[in-house]
């Protein structure tokens, strides 16, 4: 059944009256395909262009008429047992970027910032970065085992894991590799690209602390070596400083229990650090008395600096900011007024202010941040700004409580060099120019 139009289909026949034809749905198609051939031609990526919002709406539906869909019956409850959105959001879709790697089983897929609305991201649309493809973990024959320097080692299944208090938080979690495709020069023209490694979702579950008091760890063990149950080999050190602080074991995000492929039934939760760190299909745990150096955090996930040292274990997310409309993807469309709307996140604790500049950085005006400003959370932040048909220089920087200030591209080479992919938390900058088109730039 086609329903693409959400057409009345059991009220018209019901009624004993012909569907009527819509020609919303022409008008759908046009701005869908456009959508997706610009994301499959690979060239500007994401790029909907002003088309977008040009799709007219058919006069036989506005007032003072009557349309259709008021004519007819809808659907009935039973049509949709698990929801979906309308299929005029049929654009908001994680995004991969073909060429950047060479299997999809190792790889990466973009959260589609642009299109989403608050600081939740929907279970549906968070990114995806998986290092051996999405593990299908039967929960009946899911195993946590905890063992190395503890008085008990321990083997946990999921009906043990359920028997804990639990915990409900939401905390942002950002792939240390996001944005790092821009560190020598912009590269992608999207900000689903150069920002979608990141999503923001209510955890529940056991504080990782309750787990430990299980298990009894001795007094030399001061490391955790987190494994993951893929075919990747997944394996990450972790302070127990952390541990005892405020990393959880989640099995459900936004209410529900985790998707396959964020980790189902269970994954590591560690606030404001690198998402690398936050081991999903968790299998094992291992409590030791030193980091183990892992490929994940030595060849991997280290950060190159020009004199060809690296740094390592840097594992708190700097507070960093981008603004998601206007963007490449969402061009501004109207002369005068227009909202400037935007995500801001740290992970060292609450964002305290973010400023935005219409004039590449020499001005800066304070956004608003509407509630809630959570700690190692999403924060919107949102700002007018006038715009009168000529080019624009858009950019956004966040401050956290820590009084950390966003650095420019410059600042953040001066001491990391260009070397390289990880944490690059630098301005962003967005050229609006005299169509209103949205161009992703560096300045200087
Ligand atoms: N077991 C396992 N855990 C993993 C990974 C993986 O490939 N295997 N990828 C890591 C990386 S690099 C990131 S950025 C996050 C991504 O989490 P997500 O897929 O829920 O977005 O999971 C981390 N945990
Ligand atoms: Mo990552």
């Amino acid at each position: 059944m086609d329903r693409t139009n959400g057409a009345p289909t059991n009220g018209a026949r019901k009624a004993g009256v012909a569907r009527p034809s819509s020609p919303g749905r022409r008008a759908f198609l046009r701005t869908g395909a456009g959508v997706a051939g610009a994301a499959a031609a690979g060239a500007v990526l994401g790029k909907s262009g002003p088309a977008a919002a040009a799709a007219e709406a058919d006069p036989a539906h506005l007032p003072p008429n009557v349309p259709w869909w008021t004519q007819y019956l809808g659907d009935g409850v039973a049509a949709r047992p698990y929801g979906l959105p309308s299929p005029h959001e049929a654009h908001v879709v994680r995004r991969n970027v073909e060429w950047l790697t060479a299997t999809t089983e190792s790889s990466v897929n973009f959260t589609p910032i642009q299109d989403l609305h608050g600081f939740v991201t929907p279970n549906g649309v968070c990114f995806e970065r998986h290092h051996g493809g999405t593990t299908e973990v039967n929960p009946v024959d899911y195993r946590l085992m905890i063992n190395g320097l503890v008085d008990t080692p321990k083997i946990f299944s999921m009906e043990d894991i359920f028997r804990f208090p639990v915990e409900s938080r939401f905390y942002f979690l950002e792939c240390a590799a996001n944005t790092g495709m821009e560190w020598r020069g912009a590269q992608l023209n999207g900000v689903q690209f150069t920002h979608g490694m990141i999503h923001c979702v209510q955890y529940t579950g056991v504080p990782l602390r309750v787990i430990l008091d299980q298990v009894g760890v001795k007094p030399n063990g001061t490391w955790l070596l987190a494994e993951g149950g893929d075919s990747s080999g997944m394996h990450r050190s972790v302070p127990l400083e952390k541990a005892l602080d405020d990393a959880m074991l989640a099995f459900a995000m936004n209410g529900e229990m985790l998707r396959p492929e964020n980790g189902y039934p269970l994954r590591l939760v560690l606030p404001g650090w690198e998402g690398n760190m936050w081991v999903k299909w968790i299998r094992r745990i291992e409590v030791g008395d030193q980091p183990w150096h892992t490929r994940e955090e030595t060849s991997k996930y280290t950060d190159l600096l020009a004199n060809g040292k690296a740094r390592f274990f840097t594992w708190e997310m700097d507070a960093k900011s981008v603004i998601t409309g206007p963007c490449p993807e969402k061009p501004v469309l109207h002369k005068g007024v227009n909202q400037i709307k935007g995500l801001a996140w740290s992970g060292r604790g609450r964002i305290k202010e973010v400023h935005v500049s219409t004039d590449g950085g020499r001005n800066w005006m304070q956004a608003r941040l509407p509630d809630p400003v959570l700690p190692k959370c999403l924060t919107c932040f949102n700002a007018e700004f006038e715009w009168n048909g000529e080019e624009v220089l858009l950019q956004s920087r966040a401050v956290d409580e820590t009084g950390y200030v966003q650095p420019t591209m410059q600042a953040l080479q001066e001491v990391r060099g260009v070397n390289s992919i990880y944490h690059n938390n630098s301005i962003q900058t967005w050229l609006v120019n005299k169509t209103g088109e949205v161009e992703n730039v560096r300045l200087g």
